[in-house]
């Protein structure tokens, strides 16, 4: 197994979600170095700025580490610079969704051969907990004191509709079911969108809230039914599903 670690002392919070992305993500990369699926000199990683972003330090795999908004463009270029590279992203749901979600419509709607995992603790982190465009309405932080006024993006429906060719959604607590939903990502061609519910146990612990609610889809059922992707995470049941919703092949 290829050593995927590197010297930098990890700076989360200790017990933070992140830590369980990174240990999924790591056991993927190194199966499938393991088994010759891919070489770890043709994989690139990109990074926004955000507590996601720090995942690039604990890499031992080239990493590139962009503005805030903006791995999205940067996965693009290199993707387009050299089409056998897999590339890899990690961003933010204020990364993704706030600041750069212009980048993300666009590349889901030209299906960029880019693989895009979005932590997702529906906070500004780093910037130590303001409302991002996931953020649930009433969410008191840094920025709403008094509660979120607006209505969050539904994350999963928007990509849906831009065009991405898979889209799913997995939970850092659950590294299995994380290692599942990345390695099929990876495996994807096209642009695949994972959405990482990944609780921040500092500034919006929801982890109470999604350890009772979350529950993994039927992963037999056809994949490539837009309308029943769209009806899926749409559902207002009071339950957060889990799996990959939609693959265009
Ligand atoms: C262009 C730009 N705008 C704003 C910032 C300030 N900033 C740095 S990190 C961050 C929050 C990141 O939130 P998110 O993308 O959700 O990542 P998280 O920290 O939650 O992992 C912000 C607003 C910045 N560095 N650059
Ligand atoms: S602030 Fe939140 S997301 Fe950032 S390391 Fe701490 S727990 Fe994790
Ligand atoms: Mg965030």
């Amino acid at each position: 197994m290829p050593n995927l670690s590197t010297p930098s002392k990890i700076t989360w919070c200790p017990g933070c979600p992140n830590s369980q992305i990174l240990v999924a993500f790591r056991k993927v990369i190194g199966d499938m170095i393991t088994s010759n699926e891919l070489k770890a000199e043709n994989i690139v990683c990109a990074a926004g700025i955000g507590c996601h972003g720090k995942i690039s330090d604990y890499l031992n795999l080239n990493t590139f580490t962009a503005l805030h908004g903006r791995p999205i463009p940067a996965m693009t270029g290199i993707k387009y610079a050299n089409p056998d590279l897999t590339v890899i992203g990690f961003s933010g749901d204020g990364d993704s969704f706030s600041e750069g979600l212009e980048h993300l419509v666009h590349a889901a709607r030209k299906n960029v051969d880019i693989k895009l995992f979005v932590h997702d603790n529906q906070v500004f982190a780093l910037t130590t907990g303001q409302a991002t465009a996931l953020s649930p309405k009433g969410f008191k932080g840094k920025s709403t004191p008094e509660g979120n006024p607006d209505e969050p993006f539904n994350s999963l429906s928007l990509v849906l509709a831009a065009g991405a060719s898979f889209v799913a959604r997995t939970y850092a607590a659950d590294i299995a079911g994380t290692e599942r939903i990345m390695t099929a990502a990876i495996r994807h061609k096209g642009f695949a969108f994972v959405d990482i519910i990944q609780p921040c146990i500092t500034f919006f612990d929801t982890r109470d809230y999604f350890k009772d609610r979350v529950y993994w889809i039927d992963e037999t059922r056809p994949k490539n039914d837009l309308n029943e992707a769209i009806r899926l995470v749409t559902a207002k049941d009071g339950r957060v599903p889990l799996g990959i919703f939609y693959e265009r092949l």
